[in-house]
């Protein structure tokens, strides 16, 4: 029996969690939110019990951490809790929606969540702590890198690499083969047709260079 899962964040995306972990039968310990108006409060019936204080009243082996947070704060929340967790001893769930396709020899990192929907083809490396958002598709051979945010109904295609700590939005598509460097992000309904340098925003069909 795997141990329980205490979700950090009580937003849209850790509702969305929820959901999945529920579906795939997982214990819940409970959800941690900054915002002291939440305690007392629910996400789908799984009680707000505190601030990140209460992390500490669970030893790392009896709880598993789900990172709830989404893409709020700058620079991103997201890493740093990730981050900062680990580096205290916690280990984090990966997290996969039972209706998501996950080829046989799929390599998903630590804390990786995949949501309702997603395809993830052969060979694909997923890095830690990435979110493979609901309906996004990745096809054979893709690299993503740690902290990159595949957004609702991406499209990937076949050998694509994408570094970490990136944000691709809703509904771009990127071709077959391209790379894009770390941190950089890629607007919603772009199409990439070519590589991508690290740092620098593309929006557009094909897309282009908007900030560096
Ligand atoms: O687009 C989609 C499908 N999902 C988006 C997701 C990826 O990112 C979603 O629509 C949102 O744009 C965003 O979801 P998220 O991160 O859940 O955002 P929001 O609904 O604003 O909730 C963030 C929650 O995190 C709030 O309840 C905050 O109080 C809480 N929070 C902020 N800082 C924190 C901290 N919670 C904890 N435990 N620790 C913090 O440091």
């Amino acid at each position: 029996m795997s141990a329980p899962v205490l979700i950090l964040g009580a937003g849209g995306h850790a509702k969305v969690l929820v959901e999945a972990l529920l579906a795939d039968g997982a214990l819940m310990a409970g959800v941690v939110d900054a915002d002291p108006g939440r305690l007392g409060q629910s996400v789908l019936g799984v009680p707000v019990i505190g601030d990140d204080r209460v992390v500490e009243d669970f030893p790392c082996d009896t709880v598993r951490l789900v990172n709830g947070i989404g893409s709020v704060g700058l620079p991103n929340l997201r890493t740093s809790i990730f981050e900062r967790f680990s580096e205290c001893g916690y280990r984090f769930a990966t997290v996969v929606h039972p209706s998501a396709v996950v080829a046989s020899d799929v390599e998903l990192g630590e804390g990786v969540q995949v949501m309702a929907g997603v395809v993830l083809q052969p060979s694909c490396r997923i890095g830690r702590n990435a979110i493979i958002n609901t309906r996004a598709s990745v096809d054979h051979d893709c690299t993503i890198g740690d902290h990159t945010h595949i957004a609702p109904g991406v499209t990937v295609s076949g050998g694509v690499t994408i570094g970490s700590g990136c944000h691709v939005g809703t509904g771009a598509t990127l071709i077959q083969g391209v790379r894009v460097g770390d941190g950089s992000v890629i607007g919603a309904g772009a199409v990439v047709t070519k590589d991508v340098a690290a740092g620098v925003t593309v929006v557009g069909v094909p897309a282009k260079v908007v900030m560096r």
